[in-house]
């Protein structure tokens, strides 16, 4: 017992000296992130779906728990082994912990420096430390016994010790995150929104809304997030700047000021996650403002040849989308804003690209600082490796919203409403089965373009029993939603969306 709660003690003290000593300088990162950053990059694609199937948005929060109790299991381990066997091996193993840290910090996307391995080599030295006081306090210098019979009053001073110990590790951990807070990006998000004037969120267009669809517009607060940052890069507008490079005619280096003051556009633009399940939320509709993509590439001059656009963030992420993609004049943008205010921090601050019609993690670089023209051949952007397509048109979806699945309703009119996107082509119809009976078209909503989800009613006059609703869009250009399913993995789900309802008597 004693000992366990001796390595938990050690192993809190490390991670409180690691995390202040990280908060020193911007270019530390806390080993725990670090650590966490390497086992995102490393973890097999089907686990990742896995992850988010099981945790959506929190899949982030899941994993640190997870290095958390598994740091915790060994910090325990190593305190059993420093005061029942061998202080050495347990010292070797604090050392372990050190050089794991280090090695992540090493890895990093965007390169580190040597002295990256700081936090984690200091840290590792603190828990050699407190594992080596703590058994000279319970066993003492003199003795070699391998049992623990430390005098009561002895035994008092030392858990008090502990206790001492475990308070000041606290608060040195949380002064830590603390003091990394002042590299917060929130202020300068302050500044921008007061220098273009926030217009706040956006007026739903006339007829888009439907009555039991999703909002039009989703909330920045509710919008998913999908990433593989476990901390937001936090970005100075001030000082950022954002490349045009590779095979272009005229490289170029543009400030925030130097962006904007090319010119806004602003469109509605729904955002699909290639990672959203049939009838799933990985998928967001927004009003952006930006630069439009083609006429900051024309400035650049794309060489020929060129196929493919690489979208790089600060933290090391790539996007890759044809260049072609850009050819039927689609709003593809560096945005700046979402929803009438600057880039929430957690969606790209301070510029991201948002491209019609390509799934997210193909082509929605949040964080932006460079586009790269190049090749496919020549490049494989982030996800490629990790077995996701190379090219990633938005597959053709279809949710109904209401009922959900399982939901009692009275017999009766019954509103089903949902939403369908195509993007960038746009939906014609959406149709509804039920109980695997003929389709039969939905009302719907005003079209607001064809890059932005389009709802839909369906009004039932719905017979008591359990019944099966099922529904399927069909795209400007005639083609009919497939039911075959397929999974996300490597380019997109495709099948209906169908839910069960249970219907009382009236
Ligand atoms: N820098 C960076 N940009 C990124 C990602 C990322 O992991 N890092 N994920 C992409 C994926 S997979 C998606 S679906 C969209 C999600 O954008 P959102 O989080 O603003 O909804 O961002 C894309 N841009
Ligand atoms: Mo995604």
């Amino acid at each position: 017992m004693l000992s366990l709660l001796v390595g938990l003690v050690a192993g809190g003290a490390g991670m409180a000296v690691a995390e202040l000593i990280a908060s020193i300088s911007r270019s530390w990162r806390s080993p725990v992130l670090d650590v966490g950053d390497r086992i995102v990059d490393n973890v097999p694609s089907f686990l990742k779906e896995l992850a988010i199937s099981w945790f959506g948005t929190n899949d982030k929060i899941a994993l640190l728990v997870g290095i958390g109790s598994l740091l915790a299991a060994f910090a325990a381990i190593l305190g059993v082994i420093a005061l029942r066997r061998n202080l050495m091996l347990a010292i070797a193993g604090a050392g372990l912990f050190g050089l794991i840290g280090a090695l992540a910090a090493l890895g990093s996307r965007t390169g580190a420096s040597v002295s990256a391995v700081i936090p984690s080599i200091i840290g590792a030295v603190v828990v050699g430390a407190v594992l080596w006081w703590a058994r000279r306090q319970v066993i003492g210098d003199t003795s070699t016994r391998d049992t623990l019979r430390p005098h009561a009053s002895h035994r008092r001073r030392f858990l008090a010790s502990l206790g001492v110990l475990s308070a000041v590790s606290v608060g040195g951990g949380l002064l830590g995150r603390r003091f990394d807070g002042r590299f917060s990006a929130e202020g300068s998000r302050e500044e921008v929104a007061l220098a273009q004037g926030a217009s706040g969120p956006p007026e739903v267009p006339a007829g888009a809304q439907g009555e039991n669809s999703a909002p039009f517009f989703t909330p920045n607060e509710d919008f998913y997030r999908i990433d593989t940052a476990l901390t937001v890069p936090q970005i100075d507008a001030d000082s950022w700047t954002l490349k045009i490079s590779g095979m272009v005619d005229n490289e170029m280096e543009l400030t925030y000021d130097d962006l904007v003051a090319k010119g806004l556009i602003e469109s509605d633009i729904t955002l699909t996650c290639v990672s959203i399940l049939i009838g799933g939320d990985l998928v967001g509709n927004a009003r952006w403002q930006g630069v439009r993509l083609d006429e900051l590439l024309a400035e650049a001059g794309i060489q020929a040849g060129a196929d493919q656009i690489v979208g790089r963030s600060v933290d090391g992420y790539t996007c890759g989308f044809p260049v072609a993609a850009l050819d039927d004049g689609r709003d593809a943008m560096v945005a700046v804003t979402m929803n009438g205010e600057p880039l929430p921090l957690e969606h790209g601050f301070p510029a991201r690209l948002v491209v019609p019609g390509i799934y997210g993690y193909a082509s929605a670089t949040k964080w932006l600082t460079e586009i790269e023209l190049t090749t496919f051949d020549a490049f494989d952007s982030y996800w490629v490796p990790r077995g996701y397509a190379a090219e990633a048109p938005i597959k053709m979806q279809t949710r109904i919203d209401a009922p959900r699945g399982l939901d009692r309703i009275p017999a009766g009119e019954f509103a089903i409403g949902g939403v369908a996107w195509a993007q960038p082509l746009g939906i014609q119809q959406v149709e509804v089965s039920i109980d695997d009976g003929p389709w039969e078209p939905a009302e719907m909503s005003a079209e607001v373009n064809g890059s932005t989800w389009r709802q839909w009613t369906y009004r039932w006059n719905a017979p008591s029993g359990r019944h099966t609703v099922t529904a399927r869009a069909i795209d400007n250009e005639g083609t009919i939603q497939t039911a075959e399913r397929d999974e996300p993995l490597p380019d997109g789900v495709t099948g209906h969306h169908s839910v069960v309802v249970l219907v009382d008597e009236a």
